[in-house]
């Protein structure tokens, strides 16, 4: 009837207006080719797209810090303590299973095979030794300036600048100099790819400082409770900014499509090896994403993956269009706690650490293409190097940083654990740009369904802390 048509409707808006605006959003991208537009006016095109990538970046910082605050604080310590044991429990098991995934698919499909002149030598890789990433690693959980962990981005802890490629400029990993010179045709002479860890300091230094924060906050009883407050009403009004922005969302990610299209290589030119490379990643990815994580939701919740999932669709074709899992948590947290009606006492405490250390799609890809490359240089690696490889993808995915390309870069911790030259790693950053999508993308999903898991696992506890909560109101 017209009601159902007219409810089905309101409840799928955003859905339909996002999936409407990826679909024109392609068409524009691939309608616009022919017109070879210049970088200059490429920017422009994207623009809208850039401003939407900027408005999420903006609420990362006030909502990763004030959710996970208020999750820890309105946990007792018992509670975050088994919630916290459960999310654990659950990222390495997915993590693990996705490594495993990304070598069994680069060991069989074997895309390396055959000669390497077909790619053209790039430039030069500043090298970085796995021990200084590792280093960074822990370092940048302490950030020594909080205020400073917020704003300083993207700066390897050797002080260098990182510049990435040419569609850094128009999104978010910019350091300061791109950023005044917009307009400047960052060509790829000038880019100096300097592979160094690079973390979003931000989200690894606030989040473990949230969490004692939140957690010792929670603790302070009454003394506490206005900063309780405090941080209960700055991450609801950051969530109502949210929902604003969500409106602004299809028309953005329809621009950064449509953007990316417009200035991507030809992509018949890429070699028959990268051609399979990208194959073999994307079947990876698609066996993580649509068997492994949604069978682990059945086997736990028994609850059905596919209506779960379909809450999400808004977060993951946001994450699909920013390649950003920090950007599109603001979406995320949405599509949980409205769709899918997850507790926000755990999606406050587990979607920010899980869109920080908890990255299937990244570890997957690392491991995968580390043997890759070692493949393209006729390398067999034996056990305990490919071992090496799956310990190292796993570090360096838990210090990926939620934003573009961040895979590509700790990948050098990675490559320089078994001896293979991290140069290598501009072989395949023609087709990042694309891969670093569908594994955000899975990074998404991977944190939202484990937010479902351990939601489930946890309800006796919630509900054991609701009957508190309602006992005390009944006795006052
Ligand atoms: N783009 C990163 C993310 O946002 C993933 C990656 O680069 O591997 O999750």
């Amino acid at each position: 009837t017209r009601d159902d048509v007219k409810g089905f409707l309101t409840r799928n808006a955003f859905v339909i207006l996002t999936i409407a605006a990826v679909t024109i959003g392609i068409i524009l991208g691939f309608g616009l080719r022919p017109y070879k537009m210049s970088y200059r006016e490429v920017v422009y095109f994207s623009f809208p797209g850039e401003l939407l990538m900027r408005m999420l970046q903006m609420l990362v910082l006030p909502l990763l810090v004030s959710s996970l605050i208020t999750g820890m604080a309105a946990l007792d310590g018992r509670a975050s303590g088994k919630m916290g044991a459960r999310a654990v429990v659950y990222y390495m098991t997915t993590t693990a299973i996705a490594v495993f995934i990304g070598i069994v698919m680069v060991l069989i499909i074997h895309p390396g095979k055959g000669s390497r002149d077909e790619f053209t030598k790039q430039e030069k890789i500043e090298q970085v030794s796995p021990a200084d990433a590792f280093l960074d690693l822990i370092r940048n959980m302490f950030p020594p300036n909080i205020v400073q962990a917020c704003t300083q981005q993207f700066k390897t802890q050797y002080g260098k600048r990182v510049v990435h490629m040419k569609i850094a400029v128009s999104s978010v990993n910019v350091t300061e100099d791109a950023n005044n010179s917009l307009f400047h045709e960052v060509t790829r002479e000038e880019v100096i790819p300097v592979l160094g860890t690079v973390n979003s300091i931000n989200a690894l230094g606030l989040v473990v400082f949230s969490m004692c924060f939140g957690l010792i906050i929670g603790n302070m009883k009454e003394q506490g409770q206005p900063l309780r407050d405090f941080f209960d009403c700055l991450n609801e009004a950051i969530m109502r900014l949210v929902a604003i922005i969500m409106w602004y969302a299809p028309v953005g990610i329809m621009f950064l499509i449509a953007g990316k299209i417009v200035e991507m290589d030809d992509i018949t030119q890429m070699g028959s090896q990268l051609g399979m490379y990208t194959i073999t990643v994307i079947v990876g990815l698609l066996i993580h994403a649509i068997v492994v994580l949604p069978t682990l939701y059945f086997l736990v919740t028994r609850k059905n993956p596919v209506v779960f999932i379909g809450g999400l669709l808004q977060a993951l074709i946001t994450a699909l269009g920013t390649s950003s899992s920090s950007a599109t948590l603001p979406i995320t947290f949405k599509c949980l706690e409205e769709n899918n009606k997850i507790d926000k006492r755990v999606t406050r405490f587990v979607l920010p650490v899980g869109a920080t250390i908890n990255m299937d799609g990244t570890a997957l890809y690392e491991a995968l293409a580390a043997i890759f490359i070692a493949q393209v240089n006729n390398m067999t690696l034996n056990f305990g190097q490919i071992l090496t490889i799956s310990i190292t993808a796993t570090a360096a995915s838990i210090g990926a940083a939620g934003i573009p390309q961040a895979g590509l870069v700790t990948m050098v911790i990675v490559l320089t654990s078994v001896g293979l030259p991290t140069d290598d790693i501009t072989l395949i950053i023609a087709v990042d740009w694309f891969l670093d999508r569908l594994r955000t993308t899975t990074n998404v999903l991977g944190d939202s369904i484990g937010a479902g898991i351990v939601a489930h696992l946890s309800r006796h506890e919630l509900q054991g802390a609701d009957a508190e909560m309602g006992n005390s109101v009944v006795e006052e």
